[in-house]
This record gives C-alpha cells, structure tokens and sequence, in this order.
C-alpha cells in the first residue's frame, strides 16, 4: 500500500504519531511528511497537534477526503473541471489503471448512452471508475447492474428512497402518483415547474436522479478493460436539468453530503462486483431495488419496440417479458413503464 493510503487509513482510527507511523510502515519520516504535505494540497487539511497528525473535521469533497473511510482498495483522481470522467477514466484504464476513480465537480462534455448529452454542472456526483475485471466480456451488463445498486444505496445513505429502472436509471418517485394535478391549480410557479418535471416524467416510471454508463473493450472470453460512469445529480439546481428530471438536493430541499454518496457507491460497487467471485450478489441486490418488475414496459430494442410484463432479469442483464407472443428477453434498449391501460 502507498504511504498516503496507509497515513488516510491510520488517520481514520485517530491521532498519528509521525515517527511510530514511519516505524510502521518502514518508510523515512521525509516520507510521511511529503505524504502529509501533498494530502494538504490537494485539499485535505490535516492538522499538526500534540498528540499526532489530525484528520480535519471536514474530509471534504477531493481525491483524499473521498479516499478517506473507503473500504474499497481503489484510488481516486479528482479534477474541479474535466470533459467527461469517462474519457479520462478510458485513458488510465487502458495504461492499465485498475481501480481508480476519477471523480469531477462539473463535466463540460459528459455523455449518456449513444452519444447523447449528460449536463453535469457544479455540484452533482460525476465518477467513473477504470477497472480491469478477470471476467468474460459477456458478463460486462452485470457490472452496469452493480453500479445501479450502489447508486441507489448511495441515494439512501444520504437519506433519499431511489429505486432503478432496467437497466441504468435511477429514479425517484413513481408514475402511479399524480402530484402534477394539486400543482398546477394553485399556479405556483414553483409547484408548476414541479410539476411540469413529474408530468414529464411520467410513463419515464419517474423522475431520473442519476445514470450510468458502461464502456469496455475486449475479446469475447476476456475484458481488457471496463470503464462505469456514473452520473448523479446531487447538489445540483433542478431547473438546470432536463425536464423529467431530479436531484438529491431538490427532492430533500437541502444539500447532501456529496463525499458520503461518492464513498458509499464506491464501496457498495467493490463489494458486489470487485471480484468475479462476489458477482451472483448483483441480480439478487438489483431486484430488491427494481421498479421495472412486474410493470407493463416497453423496450424499443434494434429489432423494434417490444411490448408486454417485466417479469424477471436473468444473467447477465436481460429483461425478460412476457408478451401476448410468448417470452422475450431483452439485452439492451430504452425502456419505458407503460400504464395498465396502454399499449
Ligand atoms: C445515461 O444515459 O443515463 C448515462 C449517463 C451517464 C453519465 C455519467 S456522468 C460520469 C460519466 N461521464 C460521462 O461522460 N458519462 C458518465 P441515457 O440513458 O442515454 O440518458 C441520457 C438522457 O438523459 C439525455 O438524452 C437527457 O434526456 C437526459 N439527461 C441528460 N442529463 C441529465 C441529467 N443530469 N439528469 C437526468 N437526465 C439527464
């Protein structure tokens, strides 16, 4: 483990003495001190008491503060400003790069599924992780799961109820309400634009918090590396959002603690997928926070819109449905919750 590891992990258990740390780990006190020194700058005020080293109240929202009170054994690369953390994340995961994070307060060219746009301004949650998984490339939907599970237990851990849409959005709300009637009779502007977003985002099967982006190359018995995006609208103004959708901070009406959701994905992510061997946790973790299961959906697939109940997801990501023409699976498409009465 590098020496700013093992300090951020000896700081998280209380006082660091810098001498019994350089004993320790059997590296010069130069060198806790250059590791102390740039934790410093790159924002992580550790403070010099009596009794040791000090970890700050506020770990704050950078690359050590996030890597502080991970579990995970990923490192993390954090930028104020970056076009898309899944380009830079591409680049270190093919310089062989295996778990590291790159997370950005804004991204000024992020993108979703198929080359469309994600606007990503200040203040939401913009991370990818570069991985380089032992796994089949035919396993790689499973990973995409993995991150919608721990998107969703991020959005918990801070105190917001998300549940996922097959296969990659993460939602909040449900297009069984109909909050947009009582809105728009007061004429509240506010209520109106509220509004307007839930009339939007009805049939979406809610209002969308957050999506996720897989990206990968390999042979067919072997990923050479795989790249999860994830983007989730935090602090982050609703009115900048397309219509339809939300962030944490709109839906609570107050800021959350961004470090908190980024370490609790992290972490959820590592234990579901971080080693081949864990990953039949994910469809049983995916199901339980699912809402597309048992709904009438519509999947427009390359192949044309199929029509009919979600019934299951099988390895190693389909959705199953059962249409008037017998069972389907469905391996990729933009999925839509239909009303009982649609068609
Ligand atoms: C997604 O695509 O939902 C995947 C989004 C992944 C974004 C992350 S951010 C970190 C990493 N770096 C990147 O460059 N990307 C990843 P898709 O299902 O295709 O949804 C895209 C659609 O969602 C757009 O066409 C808009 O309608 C809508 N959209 C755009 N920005 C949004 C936002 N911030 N929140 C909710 N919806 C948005």
């Amino acid at each position: 483990m590098d020496t700013r590891r093992a300090l951020l992990d000896a700081l998280a258990d209380g006082p660091v003495s810098g001498p019994a740390l350089s004993d320790d780990l059997g590296v010069s006190r130069t060198a806790i001190w250059k590791a102390v020194e740039e934790l410093r700058e790159s924002g992580f005020a550790i403070e010099s008491t009596a009794a040791g080293y000090v970890a700050p109240d506020d770990p704050g929202y950078c690359g050590p503060g996030i890597e502080f009170g991970l579990d995970a054994p990923y490192t993390v690369e954090y930028h104020d400003s970056l076009s898309s953390t899944n380009n830079r994340a591409r680049e270190l995961a093919i310089d062989g790069s295996d778990g590291v994070a790159v997370v950005t307060d804004e991204q000024t060219g992020g993108r979703g599924r198929l080359n469309r746009e994600w606007i990503a301004p200040s203040g939401g949650v913009w991370l990818s992780l570069a991985t380089r998984p032992v796994a089949p490339a035919s396993r790689a939907p499973l990973f995409t799961l993995a991150a919608a599970v721990a998107t969703v237990d991020a959005c918990r851990a801070v105190g917001l109820d998300a549940h996922i849409k097959w296969p990659n959005d993460v939602l909040v709300g449900s297009d069984r309400e109909d909050p947009a009637a009582d809105a728009t009779v007061d004429g509240d502007a506010e209520n109106a634009e509220a509004a307007n977003r839930d009339a939007d985002a009805r049939g979406r099967g809610g209002r969308k918090l957050a999506g996720i982006l897989t990206e990968m190359e390999g042979e067919a018995d072997r990923v050479s590396w795989l790249v999860v995006g994830v983007g989730l609208n935090a602090n982050v103004d609703a009115a900048a959002l397309p219509p339809g959708a939300t962030s944490l901070a709109a839906e609570l009406d107050t800021t959350v603690d961004r470090r908190r959701a980024a370490v609790t994905l992290l972490d959820r992510f590592h234990a579901l997928a971080g080693t081949t061997d864990r990953m039949d946790r994910v469809l049983p973790a995916w199901r339980e926070r699912a809402s597309t299961l048992g709904r009438r959906v519509r999947v427009d697939t390359a192949d044309g819109p199929v029509v009919g109940t979600a019934v299951d997801v099988e390895p190693p990501g389909a959705l199953v449905i059962d249409t008037p023409e017998g069972s389907r699976r469905v391996h990729a498409g933009d999925c839509e919750h239909l009303r009982s009465t649609d068609t």
